[in-house]
């Protein structure tokens, strides 16, 4: 038997660009209590569900959650409290059943995620445990997952300055999770010297990877290798690199347009250009290949490539089951990114990274450009033992958060700690 929910409070804060989310507070019968911050996207997918922002120009230029807050205060709390629920799954349906659209946008996925994080994070407090060992999540082993950890940030996080949006490195030869940081610490600071002596430093975007002060898009691939060199690792063997394209940012009218260098290219033209990348530099990983209303490309290229890296779907699959469920079924990737704000509640999040792992898919579970100190996403990679975290650069304390959380939880595990690259067999092995 779990504590009532007592009441529910919710209130403005502020995510990592300054911009207005929700912090939820749940309070249950006992004193238990529980507490979540909404993290926000800027490369959104178009099937994402609804985030609800007020859009008065007057008001924090249209970005504040006033109405999402007063949904969880005035329209979710009553119901909460007089239906008396058992489990997360409960609430959640209870909270999907209350907003009664396809995604969210009556009450705002915001508002209805909030919720259902306090709850988690309450019942976890309720039990005494951390949150990853209370999480209801199907699991063999709790796993440390792998960093996938951005070095230079582009697209929509650095004002479209560079069209591809993530330069990532994942650290394939690592053998345990502060051997990963080591490596990232040394390649971060290596691209860091590099770039000074180059005159390219230019302050950090939005995720905390270097700002790209470039003259092409493949120019990053060369200094990101050199910085790996140099950092006195082997590219591919022990450090590979990792792309999130998000090619939506720059689809239009069934064209793939490279501003940096100049180039408006047709899907198959874009897919070669991908190619020659992957044949050219240590590439593990590619995240949005293609536009998720370029469903044919992504199709053409998983057969492809399958089976020597990683192809993730982010905006692809938005974190939906039955998005996840075509794209298995079609073979348009190999794995997917999983972000809770995408979808809006915990228990569709876990059912979504359970598919994916029974399809034999490795789940990557993501931060959001627009982040906040709460650590959520580091207990959920280790409940599912879903093997990845997504979390942006190895700088800022949004980010680093969730890496020092990892932290606290292998201690807590302690000879129980499992790191990924031990446990999973992941395609570029
Ligand atoms: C992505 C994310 C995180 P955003 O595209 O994977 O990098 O960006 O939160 O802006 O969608
Ligand atoms: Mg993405």
């Amino acid at each position: 038997m779990v504590e009532k929910i007592k009441a529910i409070d919710a209130y403005t804060v502020f995510d990592s660009r300054g911009f207005p989310t929700i912090e939820c507070l749940m309070y249950l019968d006992g004193g238990h209590q529980g507490r979540a911050m909404v993290p926000s996207g800027a490369s959104t997918g178009t099937f994402e569900a609804l985030e609800l922002r007020d859009r008065d120009p007057s008001k924090f230029g249209g970005k504040s959650v006033y109405q999402a807050i007063r949904n969880i205060k005035e329209v979710i709390q009553p119901v909460l409290l007089r239906n008396e629920v058992k489990s997360q799954h409960e609430l959640d349906d209870l909270l999907i059943e209350l907003d009664g659209t396809e995604n969210k946008s009556r009450l705002g996925a915001n508002a209805i995620l909030a919720v259902s994080m306090a709850y988690a994070s309450s019942i976890a407090s309720y039990r005494g445990l951390s949150l990853f060992e209370s999480l209801p999540a199907k699991r063999d082993n709790y796993i440390l997952p792998l960093p996938e950890i951005q070095i230079f940030g582009g697209g929509a996080h650095s004002a479209g300055r560079i069209d591809i949006q993530d330069f990532m490195i994942i650290c394939n030869g690592a053998g345990t999770l502060m051997e990963c940081y080591e490596m990232t610490f040394k390649v971060y600071q290596e691209a860091g010297k590099i770039l000074k002596r180059e005159n390219r430093l230019a302050g950090l975007a939005d995720e905390g990877g270097y700002w790209p002060v470039f003259d092409s898009n493949e120019a990053v691939f060369q200094i990101l290798t050199e910085a790996i060199l140099q950092a006195g690792l082997t590219p591919g063997r022990e450090v590979s690199i990792s792309l999130d394209i998000a090619a939506s940012e720059f689809y239009d009218k069934n064209q793939y347009h490279l501003k940096l260098d100049n180039r408006v290219l047709s899907s198959h033209e874009f897919s070669a250009l991908l190619g020659s990348w992957l044949e050219d530099y240590a590439i593990c990983s590619i995240e949005d290949p293609f536009s998720e209303h370029d469903i044919s490309s992504w199709r053409q290229f998983t057969s492809a490539w399958s089976d020597k890296i990683q192809i993730i779907g982010d905006d692809l699959f938005v974190t939906h089951r039955k998005r996840l469920e075509n794209g298995i079924r079609d073979r348009l990737a190999n794995s997917i990114l999983i972000k809770l704000n995408q979808i809006g509640t915990v228990s569709e999040t876990l059912a979504c990274i359970e598919d994916a792992i029974n399809a034999g898919w490795r789940p990557v579970i993501s931060a959001r450009s627009g982040e906040t100190e709460d650590t959520f996403i580091s207990h959920l990679a280790v409940a599912t033992g879903a093997g990845q975290l997504k979390v942006g650069s190895f700088a800022r304390s949004e980010r680093m958060a969730k890496w020092n959380e990892l932290l606290r939880i292998e201690r807590k595990l302690s000879d129980q700690a499992k790191f990924a690259n031990d446990y999973i067999q992941f395609p570029w092995q």
